[in-house]
């Protein structure tokens, strides 16, 4: 029996980050799914933020997406993610973090929530902040083109290291909304790397294990909690 836990809602980017660094490494894990838990005291003793991924090994928790991505790199068994080059190693860090910062909160939070996550439950998206993040997440775009335009097979050269998988889930929930659609065929390398990522057996087989697309129900509650201001 498997003794690691993934916590978690199937949607999520960042459970999705560590369900595919998991798979590449062939670590046999349960999901736990969290939708109905999120705000729930038993939620918030597994993390305080009341976010996920939440990771349990035997009888260690652990919750941020950097801290447990690094702590399954170096602990479970498998392929490693993390180059041994301190440059190399130290450019992964860096893509982690543009991801974190500058790739998440806008495709995500700015558009995918607008466009997709509020309205299957019948909110309207906002226009208006679609519209004042898109040249962000252009300027992101921009960067990521920029970074593989050399012909390198992933964001930090010839091997695959956990920013990709940091970066698949994001790019791709951005790529299903109308915004993504239009705009990533003019990124050819941004897009070569999502179709190279995307023929990946791990990847495959991550992505054959999630359940069919549905609304997140909880999400009705970001309205109050975290929508950014129109
Ligand atoms: N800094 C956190 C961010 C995690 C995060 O924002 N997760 C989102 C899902 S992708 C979440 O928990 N949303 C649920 C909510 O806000 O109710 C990490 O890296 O783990």
């Amino acid at each position: 029996m498997s003794n690691v836990t993934l916590f978690g809602f199937p949607r999520s980017t960042f459970v999705s980050v560590v369900g595919l660094i998991l798979t590449a490494k062939g670590v046999p894990y349960t999901f736990h799914d969290t939708e109905d838990e999120m705000y729930l005291p038993i939620h918030l003793q597994r993390h305080p933020f009341g976010r996920v991924p939440v990771l349990q090994h035997d009888d260690f928790m652990l919750y941020e997406t950097s801290a447990i991505a690094a702590y399954v790199d170096e602990v479970l068994p498998g392929p490693k993610f993390t180059p041994v080059d301190p440059r190399q190693r130290a450019r992964m860090n860096q893509w982690m973090c543009n991801l974190n910062s500058y790739f998440y909160p806008e495709m995500i939070y700015h558009v995918s929530h607008e466009r997709m996550v509020y309205p299957e439950l019948g909110i309207p998206g906002n226009d208006l902040i679609v519209q004042r993040a898109m040249p962000k997440v252009i300027q992101a775009l921009e960067v990521m083109e920029k970074e593989l335009s050399d012909g390198r097979p992933f964001i930090v050269g010839d091997s695959l290291t956990m920013a990709d998988f940091f970066l698949l889930p994001t790019l791709f929930g951005f790529s299903l909304t109308p915004e993504g659609k239009q705009l990533l065929p003019k990124f050819p390398a941004v897009q070569a790397w999502a179709d190279r990522m995307a023929a990946l057996p791990g990847v495959i087989r991550f992505r054959a294990s999630l359940p069919p697309r549905a609304p997140i129900p909880h999400a009705r509650e970001w309205v109050h909690h975290h929508r950014p201001a129109a």
